[in-house]
């Protein structure tokens, strides 16, 4: 990490882009900033100034961050800690607000006085919904001053803006399932033993879910695989705590009950994240990011929703299954389908594993087309750059 002047020198031709970004709670929207920050700056050489009003969850999918610094480059992005008190700068000519944050209103003043061209754009939350087709690319005129700012949406469909998949990262990701060395490499670098050979190693991310205790007392209880599930700290600490107890599990612990072995590790570095995910036979994943990972993964795997109000969710979850399933075959789609439901439902008395692991085979073979199709389209990265340029010019 270090710092470089404050303003860019003359000779420095790169377009300059803030990405604007607050953390409403959890991971995922710094985590997504991140992620597009990085590869905007990597793959499309541009300048990236990333503005986050919470260092500390940064921190935690990226240990090098400090929480205190109120400017420090890493990985090629100049990091901002954005405060109440908005420090006068010059605007970018791409000026991302992340997930409807507000942005200062110096800013925008600023924005509109500069006399240059600006590209604004609304960076919405991903939704596999059909109405999303439709409203990318749309406009929203400021009340008040000569700006106007577009709605990006991520998404499933060309139609959209697409998801944030990095150059070259299948062949990563394939290259890495490939090879035992580099997995077993991984599993020591977690604190973890390689997996037996026939032992079944799950990860877990999800929301409060009071299903959890199911899952555990049915890898528990099966007489087959012995279950595996490995757990960042933080998460799903109430059912491993009422199902082993034990309280404020901790890295490095593990539980052991019947055939199931809770394993506690660290929260990881977003890449490390995306590595756990690539190493397990299934993933539970949830919000945004983990979810479209655990898809780039080519691996099965249970998404938990983000919990809106009114059931809000509810729709965006049919409508990603709808897409998901399409080409799953039937006898695989109705399990999966009410495990899905019932896992989101978070309700003890929930998903049965065993029905759904039934088809393990199929899932596996989905999993990895569907992680092909993805990447075969045009990544949201390049698309969002394709479209500010287009607003530039
Ligand atoms: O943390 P989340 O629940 O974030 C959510 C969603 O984004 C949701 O849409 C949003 O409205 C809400 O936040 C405010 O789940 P998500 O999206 O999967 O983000 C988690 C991030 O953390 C992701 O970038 C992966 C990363 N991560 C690590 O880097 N290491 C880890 O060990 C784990 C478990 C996750």
């Amino acid at each position: 990490m270090h710092l470089e002047p404050e303003t860019s020198t003359s000779d420095d031709v790169r377009a300059r882009w803030d990405i604007f970004s607050t953390v409403v709670d959890n991971y995922g929207d710094i985590g997504v900033c991140w992620r597009l920050a990085r590869q905007l700056a990597a793959e499309h050489q541009l300048n990236i100034r990333l503005w986050t009003d919470c260092l500390a969850s940064f921190q935690r999918i990226c240990p090098e961050i400090d929480p205190l610094a109120p400017r420090q480059i890493f990985r090629g992005v100049e990091i901002r800690r954005w405060t109440g008190v908005f420090a006068d700068v010059e605007p970018a000519d791409v000026v991302i607000e992340a997930f409807g944050c507000k942005l200062p209103i110096a800013y925008v003043e600023a924005m509109a006085k500069s006399g240059r061209r600006h590209a604004w754009i609304n960076l919405e939350y991903l939704s596999a919904e059909g109405w999303v087709d439709s409203h990318h690319g749309l406009v929203s005129p400021h009340p008040r001053l000569p700006l106007t700012k577009h709605f990006f949406f991520p998404g499933f469909s060309s139609r959209t803006g697409g998801l944030l998949v990095e150059k070259g990262l299948l062949d990563q990701r394939r290259n890495f399932q490939a090879n035992r060395c580099l997995k077993d490499e991984f599993w020591r670098e977690i604190g973890l033993p390689a997996p037996e050979k026939e032992e079944m190693r799950v990860s877990l991310f999800c929301y409060e879910n009071k299903a959890v205790i199911d899952l555990f007392t049915g890898w528990a209880e099966a007489d087959g695989t012995p279950v595996v599930c490995v757990i960042p700290e933080g998460v799903a600490t109430t059912q491993i705590a009422s199902f082993f107890g034990q309280q404020n599990p901790s890295p490095g612990n593990f539980f052991k009950k019947g055939r199931l072995t809770v394993r506690v590790v660290p929260f990881l570095e977003q890449d490390a994240y995306d590595k756990l995910l690539w190493a397990c036979d299934f993933n539970f994943v949830r919000g945004e990011d983990s979810f479209v990972r655990a898809q780039l993964a080519a691996r099965p795997m249970a998404w938990q929703i983000y919990p809106q109000e009114e059931g809000a969710h509810w729709p965006k979850l049919k409508s990603f299954l709808d897409r998901y399933c399409a080409g799953l075959p039937p006898d695989a789609t109705e399990p999966l389908r009410d495990f899905t439901e019932k896992w989101n439902r978070s309700e003890a008395g929930g998903p049965d594993w065993k029905k759904l692991w039934a088809h393990r085979a199929t899932l596996e073979n989905h999993a990895r087309d569907w992680a092909g199709e993805l990447a075969e389209k045009q990544d949201l990265a390049t698309n969002l750059v394709n479209f500010c340029n287009s607003k530039l010019k």
